[in-house]
């Protein structure tokens, strides 16, 4: 039993210095940005998101990039501003998009989107992590 254990730490040990030696061979340009997105770096914790409200200028491609720090969190935005109706055409347009990203403790998440129309975005947390959940909030507002 122990040994099948040891066996997958090797192999996850092999993977991850595989995945940082790619990483690492690329051209810092496009590990800095990818098709000049402004890359936006987050952290999710109980019961906060940092950096909120994010600022964005209209036009712009976005990649978050977020970090669940001390729980698995989820981030659950709507792709019209607030009080926009849900049947309006998207202000902000995923590359990929998702009801509810989960965050994973200690992973990142990347979310692309294009900042389309300006106007405020409000997200939240949409996995349960405790009693301060359902005000784990924060807000992307795209500007003109
Ligand atoms: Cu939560």
């Amino acid at each position: 039993m122990k040994k099948i254990v040891n066996h997958s730490r090797l192999f996850i040990a092999a993977a991850t210095l595989l995945a940082l030696g790619t990483f690492l061979s690329l051209p810092e340009s496009i590990r800095a940005t990818s098709q000049d997105a402004q890359v936006i770096e987050i952290t999710a914790k109980k019961y906060e998101y940092s950096n909120s409200p994010i600022h964005v200028k209209a036009g712009t491609k976005v990649q978050l990039k977020i970090t669940a720090i001390d729980h698995d969190h989820g981030f659950k935005i709507g792709n019209v501003p607030d009080g926009a109706s849900s049947s309006d055409k998207a202000g902000l347009v995923f590359t990929s998009e998702q009801e509810c990203w989960q965050l994973k403790k200690g992973e990142t998440t990347m979310i692309e989107f294009v900042a389309q129309s300006p106007g405020t975005y409000s997200f939240k947390c949409c996995h349960t992590c405790g009693l301060g959940h359902k005000g784990m909030k924060g807000q992307i507002v795209v500007e003109q």
